[in-house]
């Protein structure tokens, strides 16, 4: 049974409620058709012996976290999930909580004092999961968009080989059934502008249901990735590609929210696009420059 205790968070102002971790060696059921699930996976290991952890990051997800929660565990039994809560006002906190009293532990709560934005939260979620020795790191929103049905798929992926995979609405067999047309174009044009001029391989780059391979990211400073919203999702993905890392886009259906309130803003997607076009100058443009005198006296 797992023991609660407060451990040091590793944001100020913040503390996370912890539980031990329980592996087994299930096989957890395909979502799709495009991983072997079965396959032993990273150092020899079984898909289910991965050591997963699910962040759940949580601004007023009241309404959703219980749900979210029954489902995450219902598709993965043997991974942790921690939430990342900034203070919500709804108190999504206090009901994780008592979810978590009431189901045996691998569930913890990281509060933070306040609102600090998604990639902080996420940057916050990665930090203590490679402290904590798991294998692989799984984003995913809280307000049922990403089912959590697809969350095998994802880790079998990473225990396949994969440094990073991605839950893309882009790739054939993914969708967005319920999206006005406006928003999707918007996304859609985001992401093919963000792969070209970044160069970047990837259908969905803004996508914020993933699993990263620790090793893999664990290698990247996260102090210096400092993008909000979608913007981290596209560094993130920038980051991975530019280590040489094998991206895999597993299709996925991204659902409408159906309870609580957005909290994107159009100062979200205004930071995306300002960010991806100074990363392209910065590495594309200003970088080749200065290669240019070494290029020509070779
Ligand atoms: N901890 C934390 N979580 C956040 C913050 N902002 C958003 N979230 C959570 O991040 C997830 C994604 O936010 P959403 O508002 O659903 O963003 P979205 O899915 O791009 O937008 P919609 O399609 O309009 O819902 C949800 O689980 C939010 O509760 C934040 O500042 N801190
Ligand atoms: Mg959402």
């Amino acid at each position: 049974m797992a023991a609660k205790a407060m451990i040091r968070a590793p944001t100020e102002g913040s503390a996370v409620s912890s539980s031990p971790v329980a592996v087994e060696s299930d096989i957890y059921p395909s979502y799709g058709a495009c991983v072997d699930v079965t396959k032993v996976a990273r150092g020899g290991r079984t898909v289910a012996a991965m050591k997963s952890l699910v962040i759940l990051p949580t601004f007023n997800e009241a309404e959703n976290i219980a749900e979210v929660l029954d489902r995450v565990r219902a598709a993965v039994p043997d991974a942790e999930v921690l939430v990342v809560d900034d203070g919500s006002p709804d108190g999504t906190a206090e009901l994780a909580e008592s979810w978590a009293a009431g189901h045996g532990g691998q569930v913890s709560v990281l509060r933070r004092a306040s609102k600090s934005g998604l990639g902080s939260a996420y940057r916050a979620g990665f930090a203590h999961g490679l402290a904590n020795g798991f294998d692989a790191l799984i984003e995913m929103d809280s307000d049922l968009q990403h089912d959590p049905a697809a969350l095998p798929e994802l880790i079998a992926a990473v225990a396949n080989g994969a440094d990073l995979a991605i839950g893309s609405r882009y790739v054939p067999g993914g969708s967005i059934p319920n999206w006005p047309k406006h928003r999707e174009w918007l996304s859609r044009g985001g992401n093919r502008y963000a792969a070209f001029v970044l160069g970047l391989q990837v259908r969905d780059a803004t996508a914020g249901f993933r699993c990263y391979a620790a090793p893999m990211l664990s290698t990247i400073d996260l102090t210096k990735v400092t993008a909000d919203g979608y913007g981290f999702q596209i560094e993130m993905a920038y980051n991975v590609a530019g280590r040489g890392g094998r991206i895999v886009e597993v299709p996925i259906r991204f659902s409408d929210r159906q309870r609580g309130t957005s909290k994107m803003s159009g100062r979200i997607v205004f930071e995306a696009l300002g960010l991806v076009s100074w990363w392209a100058v910065r590495d594309r443009v200003l970088r080749r420059r200065s290669r240019q005198p070494e290029a020509i006296s070779s």
